[in-house]
């Protein structure tokens, strides 16, 4: 072929077929506490969620994918390391404003790994690592912060930055969910022209509830459902905002929650967020990246919180460093729908809101060594969570396959995968104490 010739033929290429940008932009969407059965696409009746279903359509749908804890602080350490809570200090309840602790700065983020690989980053809504300038989102790798640094009640206030703008008392919380989907849809577009990386973490769907009056007594489902319908509304104009801007052949949206919901699941799940039945920990999940993950498509690769670091890392082209160990894996053969010779998690733990090493998940067992505590029951009688819990003494076994509610323990039939997922649990448990890593102490 002639120089000339080839030249043509790599105008012709270029023009006719874009290549796939190798830095990707990337859009993570964080619900606090809601539910694995609260979206319309996993099962709602009464909620109606039709940005979120169009989404699954578009891309893939996780039906085993679990928040690394079963509150909120844990998960979102997780997600940023790409660790299990406990390598990383994290793993006992939440981090209180004002209580002196936050997630080390010497933690390698996700946020840190993209920015190194020259991507805006922008981290809207609740953080709950910390909020002394040394761990706040503008320490940890994001270029810009806009939200509620904890929980939409109590002594949270509202922050730019490291600057604390509104006081708790005079954010108008109903007003919220708006406010950081304006932000988040104006960091897009300034930010069009090169990759960013927005972690968009809403404030709902957490107690108290708050709507606006678009959305207030729309839903079948009352406060809970008017929110997650309005937290619906959000992705939609996000996803809008992508299309608008010609990116959305070029962005990964994931949407996931922080741990499962703060009252009593619906079915098919038992329990609820702090607690280590499924439904504190499993939790929706969809990701979309037209062109590379298949539309529509299911996984039931067993996936946590913290696989997100790495793939996020891989789908910018780089890899998540390894100098410190961490439990993540790439899940990118499972969203390109390539066939898997193994599971890509042997086993995973799950902590409980105190941080002890409470139940553990290999393939379709679960073995519950610690009674599960249900402390968000809402307005439940404790006597009507007490008819759930399996009769017999612990250890409960339970096959997932066919008892996803667990409520037959099998321990008796099953001696040796008891005592197998015994050890494996106490060996994860060992690894993970003994490669621990500091939390940040304020020590002023
Ligand atoms: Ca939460």
């Amino acid at each position: 072929m002639s120089l000339r010739s080839f030249l043509l033929l790599c105008l012709a290429s270029s023009s006719l077929v874009p290549l796939a940008s190798a830095k990707p932009n990337i859009v993570f969407i964080l619900a606090d506490d809601l539910g694995y059965a609260d979206l319309s696409c996993y099962g709602a009746d009464k909620i109606k969620t039709p940005h979120l279903d169009r989404m699954a359509t578009e891309g893939m749908k996780f039906t085993d994918f679990y928040a690394t804890g079963c509150v909120c602080s844990p998960t979102r350490g997780s997600l940023m390391t790409g660790c299990y809570p406990k390598r990383i200090g994290l793993h006992v309840g939440v981090l209180q404003q004002g209580g002196g602790k936050g997630m080390s700065p010497a933690e390698t983020t996700i946020a840190e790994v993209l920015h190194e690989r020259g991507y805006a980053t922008a981290c809207i809504g609740k953080w709950h690592l910390g909020d002394f300038h040394e761990v706040m989102p503008t320490s940890q790798g994001f270029d810009s912060y806009f939200g509620m640094i904890g929980e939409n009640h109590g002594m949270s206030d509202l922050y730019r930055g490291t600057t604390l703008i509104e006081k708790n008392r005079d954010v108008d919380k109903n007003q919220l969910t708006k406010r950081y989907t304006e932000a988040a849809v104006n960091f897009i577009r300034v930010s069009k022209d090169r990759p960013f990386f927005l972690y968009f973490a809403h404030s709902a769907i957490h107690v108290p509830l708050f709507a606006s009056d678009e959305f207030r007594g729309k839903s079948a489902a009352g406060l809970y459902g008017d929110m997650t319908e309005e937290l619906d509304s959000s992705v939609g104009k996000v996803l809008d905002t992508l299309k608008e801007l010609n990116l959305e052949q070029n962005t990964l949206v994931v949407f996931t929650s922080d741990n499962g919901q703060a009252g009593v699941a619906a079915p098919p799940l038992h329990g609820g967020k702090g607690s280590t039945w499924e439904a504190g920990h499993r939790v929706p999940c969809i990701a979309r990246l037209p062109g590379r993950i298949p539309a529509g498509s299911v996984t039931r690769e067993m996936s946590v919180m913290f696989d997100w670091a790495p793939t996020m890392a891989a789908c910018a082209n780089g890899s998540f460093p390894n100098e410190r160990p961490i439990d993540g894996r790439d899940l990118w053969p499972a969203l390109e729908g390539k066939p898997q010779a193994a599971p890509l998690h042997e086993s995973f733990v799950y902590y409980s809101r105190e941080g002890l090493p409470s139940a553990i998940r290999e393939g379709n067992w679960k073995l519950h060594l610690v009674a599960p505590v249900m402390k968000w029951a809402g307005k439940l009688p404790p006597e009507a969570l007490l008819d759930k819990l399996p009769p017999e003494p612990l250890p409960w076994l339970f096959d997932l396959a066919s008892d996803i509610g667990e409520t037959r323990n099998v321990a008796a039939q099953h001696p040796e995968v008891v005592a197998k997922l015994r050890a494996d649990i106490g060996q994860t448990d060992a690894t993970l104490t003994r490669e621990a890593r500091p939390l940040f102490k304020h020590t002023r």
